[in-house]
């Protein structure tokens, strides 16, 4: 049996795409890099509309935004959803801002329908899910889980030396509220950013688990020197380093495939001239797989393969992992409302594991946790092109809305 609580489709894809105009791309994506102005426009209109709804809006000391519809229960801790604004260089209309608008949808639904809930309600915004503009991703979710520690949080800079503490400043989004409360469950709807539920023809993804990752910053050091007259046995080049270490997690990845990845998404050459051999190449590696031990071992593999590359080119190495976020159970009982969510509104479906990360992975620590997941075309994301169905799009809000209900009961 469904709820009585039916979502406006047309009235979230509204959303979506109003809100995609912020950051617009000419190939039909956004760029909304953490704590940008496009960021803080993003945020200012997701701000507007929780107002414009009747919530009470907080902001955190990371930032985090959070529009708060109240309850019966006032003493209830609230039942939380949403996502992340930030997007991506050149990311999607969907990727983040899709749970946070879903969220928005929940409360516009329950104040069309005139419900009242035990359990408040609230719609979180969460600062720099991405990790793109500022490492590690879901650094505030995670300021929030008490994984890392505020100050922490604050001081993670960009590539131009900007801190996320100085940002927030600049774009009005230093809250004052400390980070952290209680939740009585959280759930996060998301487009999957893979293949599987289109091939599969599936509606609804229930995301029972989400795959750990280990980051790692590495810079190579060789000498610079000219590209002519120095003999190739004495060179030593940098790049030639690195280009053995991005070929070495590839294969990394595929030798403990179907599940594992392993990817090399960032590069700087310096000093970046044709005719100079490059002296010194900064690049990061990021790492996933589902089980832990797995991980582990993708980890000393492509360590050796690092060592292995400056060795044979008599490179110095600084090779840091700054980040490991472990596998990630999600809650059983709040899988198990996402399924029959799924159910009660004749959504096909399937079990899933999250190839991606989200903050649904911090805050499973702190609270109840689960996701629900829509297909996304050709399973594409990170990318311009991405795209959802406005059919997906609103199933995934019914069963966000649906799951989110059966636990707002007293
Ligand atoms: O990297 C991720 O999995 C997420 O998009 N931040
Ligand atoms: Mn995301
Ligand atoms: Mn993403």
């Amino acid at each position: 049996m469904t709820s009585e609580v039916r979502i406006d489709g047309a009235r979230l894809w509204d959303s979506l795409m109003e809100m995609a105009k912020i950051g617009a791309t000419p190939k039909g994506g956004v760029c909304r890099l953490a704590l940008t102005d496009v960021d803080k426009a993003a945020r200012d209109l997701f701000v507007r509309w929780c107002e414009e709804a009747g919530c009470t809006v907080t902001v955190d000391k990371m930032g985090n935004i959070f529009g708060r519809r109240e309850g019966r229960r006032s003493d209830l801790a609230p039942v939380m959803t949403g996502s992340h604004i930030d997007s991506q260089p050149t990311g999607g209309k969907f990727d983040g801002i899709y749970g946070v608008l879903a969220g928005l949808e929940v409360i516009r639904a329950l104040n069309d329908a005139g419900v009242v809930t035990d359990a408040p309600i609230e719609v979180s915004a969460w600062t720099n899910e991405e990790g793109s503009r500022f490492a590690p991703a879901m650094v505030s979710s995670g300021v929030f889980a008490g994984v890392f520690d505020l100050e922490y949080g604050l001081s993670r800079r960009d590539l131009d030396g900007k801190t996320i503490g100085e940002e927030l400043a600049r774009i009005g989004y230093a809250g004052q509220a400390e980070v952290g409360k209680p939740v009585r469950a959280f759930f996060e709807a998301h487009i999957e950013q893979g293949p599987i539920l289109e091939a599969e023809g599936e509606t609804i993804g229930v995301v029972t688990h989400a795959q750990g990752q280990r980051w790692y910053e590495c810079t190579f050091t060789g000498q610079e020197a000219h590209a002519g007259p120095t003999p190739m046995r004495t060179r030593r080049d940098a790049l030639v380093g690195a280009a053995r270490v991005i070929d070495a997690v590839h294969r990394i990845g595929l030798e403990h495939a179907p599940l594992a990845c392993a990817t090399v998404g960032l590069l700087q050459v310096r000093p970046n001239s044709r005719n100079t051999i490059p002296g010194e190449v900064f690049f990061t590696v990021d790492l996933r797989h589902p089980d832990d031990a797995t991980l582990s071992r993708m980890d000393r593999d492509v360590r050796a393969a690092i060592a292995r590359a400056a060795e044979e080119l008599r490179l110095e190495t600084a090779l840091e992992e700054i980040w490991y976020s472990p596998p990630v159970p999600f809650d059983p009982a709040c899988v198990a409302a996402v399924r029959a969510a799924a159910e009660a509104n004749g959504f096909s479906h399937r079990d899933i594991v999250s190839g991606a990360g989200h903050d649904a992975c911090y805050v499973a620590r702190v609270a109840p946790t689960a996701m629900v997941f829509i297909p996304c075309e050709g399973g594409i994301s990170h990318n311009e092109i991405e795209s959802a169905s406005p059919a997906h799009v609103a199933a995934g809000a019914q069963v966000l809305l649906d799951a989110m209900l059966s636990r707002a009961k007293a």
